[in-house]
């Protein structure tokens, strides 16, 4: 299989897997025809739609194949070879071939692969960071070592001085994510949170103000990592700001761990290298399974491995199973190449769109992001505009843009990312096509007025044709990058 189109499988395997996936959907059906049908109806509309959004992939026929499996039916609380249940022998192994891999994968020195998502992961790291820090200030009152000896009484009381826990994290506007401290998370419940953004003129991260932020607010914890904001991270610097004010240095990479996987963030981009804990999704640019995982220093093994049952239901065999073949496939050169070729596609992308006179955020990307400002650029919202590709075959999400005009809700942003078409074989010139289509779309489309006359922030017309027009040019494009071809259900 070649790694730059994971979604590709010779015609003899893909003989095998057509019989195979239609047996398994004949079963399916036999019990609930509809799930059966909706399950052929996305393979169809994954093929036939031009898949942007940024923290989406295809995982390879391996991956889903693991995923699959009898581990779904096991109970295996606890940790490798200290589990609370008998019989975990399996799991054990499919978990410790996981978290080996991705020791080495990232060079860390320890791996937690049950989280099942990143918000799972980023409340376990917090969990870990708390168990592992907060016994100092008072916590013999309770005649307990650690958090982990506390009882249920002692927990209410301690509850209530999570307030005095900080952290700091990028703002939402800026490219960060809800579990970086934000109130409809419980993250931003646990911690006091301030929030850094970037500078208004550039758009990049300006890590003078993160450090004098840090500096004012002495948090115990600093989050890094973004999900829409469309530049490389310096995390020896964040690095530096934490050592400074003693803060425990926290990296969400879950955009961009095959990135890092890949060897494109290396030196002072490896956030590994950086920060004492490591959290990230396993399922977007590093296109594995649907879950999470964190890494730590060994400081901080103890406290991460007490993740489930602190805050984490049991572990899921299959995904951890499914974690380990992705982490083995991206251990090779032709993952890394594929690394290589998403963040080049996302220039090639940048150039396309911004030649045609569309406004990026930071005017250009030098990762797997562009965030469209498209109420600059086409006068629509967020909203609008995602819907309008949508109806274009184009499948993106709108997103905030700094100091958004229109809200969270609405937004004057697209968000656009690469790892997914890049998987199915596009490169540069492809990706230039891209840009051609959603400026087309985009250009013939107008905001609606509402009843009262008002310009609308989410009803718009597009121009008679061009909707079905762009489909078609997409399709075709697609047509020469087959998902899973020969894959017949
Ligand atoms: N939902 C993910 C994303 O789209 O970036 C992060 O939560």
């Amino acid at each position: 299989m070649s790694e730059s189109t994971a979604a590709h499988i010779d015609p003899e395997t893909a003989q095998k897997v057509s019989s195979a996936y239609r047996s398994m959907l004949d079963i399916i059906g036999e019990v609930e025809p509809r799930v059966a049908q909706a399950t052929r109806q996305e393979l169809d509309d994954q093929r036939h739609s031009l898949k942007l959004i940024a923290s989406e992939n295809y995982a390879s026929l391996p991956v889903l194949a693991t995923m699959g499996t009898w581990f779904s039916d096991k109970y295996a609380e606890g940790t490798i070879g200290h589990r609370f249940y008998a019989g975990c022998q399996n799991v054990d192994t499919v978990e410790s071939v996981a978290a080996e891999h991705a020791r080495e994968l990232f060079g860390a020195d320890h791996a937690y692969v049950q989280p099942h998502s990143g918000i799972d992961a980023n409340l376990t790291a917090y969990w870990t960071i708390l168990s592992h820090h907060v016994e100092t200030p008072g916590l013999e009152e309770f005649g307990a070592r650690t958090v982990n000896d506390l009882t249920q009484d002692d927990w209410d009381t301690l509850r209530r001085r999570f307030n005095d826990q900080r952290a700091i994290g990028m703002s939402l506007d800026a490219g960060g994510h809800l579990t970086h401290g934000f109130r409809p998370n419980i993250s931003g419940k646990m911690f006091d949170q301030r929030s850094y953004g970037t500078d208004p003129e550039t758009g990049y991260l300006d890590y003078g103000k993160v450090a004098e932020l840090a500096r004012e607010f002495k948090p115990l914890v600093i989050v890094a990592g973004y999900s829409a904001y469309p530049r490389r991270v310096n995390f020896a610097k964040m690095r530096e700001i934490a050592d400074e004010v003693g803060a425990v240095l926290m990296v969400d990479m879950a955009h961009f761990a095959g990135l890092v996987a890949g060897k494109v963030f290396t030196g002072d981009e490896d956030p590994v290298a950086h920060a004492d804990i490591v959290t990230t999704t396993t399922h977007k640019s590093l296109r594995g399974p649907r879950g999470g995982m964190v890494l730590t220093t060994n400081e901080y093994a103890g406290d991460v491995d007490r993740g489930c049952p602190m805050v984490l239901g049991g572990p899921l065999g299959h995904i951890m199973a499914a974690k380990a073949v992705a982490l083995a496939e991206a251990r090779t050169q032709a993952f890394r190449d594929y690394a290589q070729r998403i963040a080049d596609n996302s220039k090639a992308l940048a150039e396309g769109l911004m030649k045609r006179g569309v406004k990026l955020v930071t005017d250009g990307t030098d990762n797997h992001i562009n965030l469209l400002d498209v109420f600059s650029s086409f006068g629509l919202t967020g909203r609008q505009a995602e819907s309008a590709l949508l109806d274009s075959g184009v499948v993106t999400n709108r997103n905030s843009i700094p100091a958004d005009p229109n809200g969270a809700w609405y937004t004057s942003g697209v968000r656009i990312g690469t790892p997914a078409l890049t998987s199915r074989g596009f490169g540069p010139d492809e990706f230039d096509r891209v840009a051609e289509l959603i400026v087309t779309a985009l250009s013939a489309t107008t905001p609606a007025t509402t009843a009262s006359g008002k310009r609308g922030k989410a009803k718009y017309t597009i121009a008679d044709g061009v909707a079905q027009q762009v489909h078609d040019a997409a399709d075709e494009l697609l047509g020469n990058f087959p998902l899973y071809p020969g894959l017949e259900l």
